[in-house]
């Protein structure tokens, strides 16, 4: 399939529009991911099945759009988008909403931290009927955290903004910046996402939880990042991610 126009809106959409004509968009934001992206796509495309696609909406400046696009040859569910004006992974996934055509929508960093084969295990509350967003949790019970996949920092850190965002919320979440979730389209076409950067990871599910739907934790495995360099800085993105936390329940953003 032929490359997506590269986007950049100055009206950024925020929410899902389009018809929903396959059942499953995988959604993949990139940030010089050219060490992972090759095995994370042909390990995503490999659970999806036929009636799905994948989007690739990437910020970077290696190689990942060159490495995209050819496997976009071989598996034509796969887009590739070159987000020029890239603002962040918020931003990344505002225009992957914009384009989506899943009635599921999943999530999925691109440094297979969270493990692929199990994009059906957090599909499955869905496709039951049991919750509209599943986060794939790292520190729910039975979760499998393999070496180096949760240095105790980040693990605090993580802690204390779930916690945090679990209280203001009134609902328990064990993994609220998870790097895998999925939820159904009606999710994001009700709530309003307003987050261009880290928070993103946050914003989702504390709307979701605040606008009535179920939000659910499954245990997951993760492993290290795969290559690569992390966008995080702990306690830039951590103090942030709290500050919009709190404007989120005030309802500021
Ligand atoms: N388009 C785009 N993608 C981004 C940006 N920042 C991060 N990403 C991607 O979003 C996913 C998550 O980013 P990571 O840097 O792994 O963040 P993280 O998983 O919260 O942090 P680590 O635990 O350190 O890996 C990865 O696939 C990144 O490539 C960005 O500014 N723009
Ligand atoms: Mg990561």
């Amino acid at each position: 399939m032929p490359q997506d126009a590269s986007c950049d809106s100055l009206a950024t959409p925020t929410s899902t529009s389009l018809p929903h004509t396959v059942e499953v968009t995988a959604i993949i934001t990139t940030l010089n991911e050219e060490a992972a992206i090759e095995a994370c796509l042909r390990r995503t495309i490999a659970v999806l099945g036929d009636d799905a696609e994948v989007l690739v909406i990437d910020g970077g400046r290696d190689r990942t759009g060159e490495i995209v696009t050819a496997l976009s040859a071989e598996f034509p569910a796969i887009r590739y988008v070159k987000n020029v004006n890239d603002r962040g992974k918020g931003h990344a996934v505002h225009e992957a909403l914009a384009r989506a055509r899943g009635r599921l929508l999943i999530q999925i960093d691109a440094d297979l931290q969270f493990l692929p084969e199990e994009i059906p295990l957090i599909l499955l509350p869905l496709r039951e009927q049991k919750a509209d967003l599943v986060l794939g949790s790292r520190f729910a019970s039975g979760a499998t955290r393999l070496p180096g996949s949760t240095p105790p920092l980040r693990t605090f850190g993580n802690w204390l903004t779930s916690g945090y965002a679990s209280l203001l919320f009134g609902h328990r979440m064990t993994d609220l910046l998870a790097g895998m979730k999925a939820w159904r389209r009606e999710v994001t076409e009700q709530i309003r996402l307003v987050s261009e950067n880290c928070s993103y990871d946050a914003e989702l599910p504390v709307k979701t939880v605040a606008a009535g739907f179920r939000v659910v934790d499954v245990p997951v495995t993760t492993d290290a990042r795969q290559g690569g360099v992390s966008a995080i800085r702990v306690f830039r993105d951590g103090r942030r991610i709290l500050w919009d936390v709190t404007c989120y329940r005030l309802g500021l953003k």
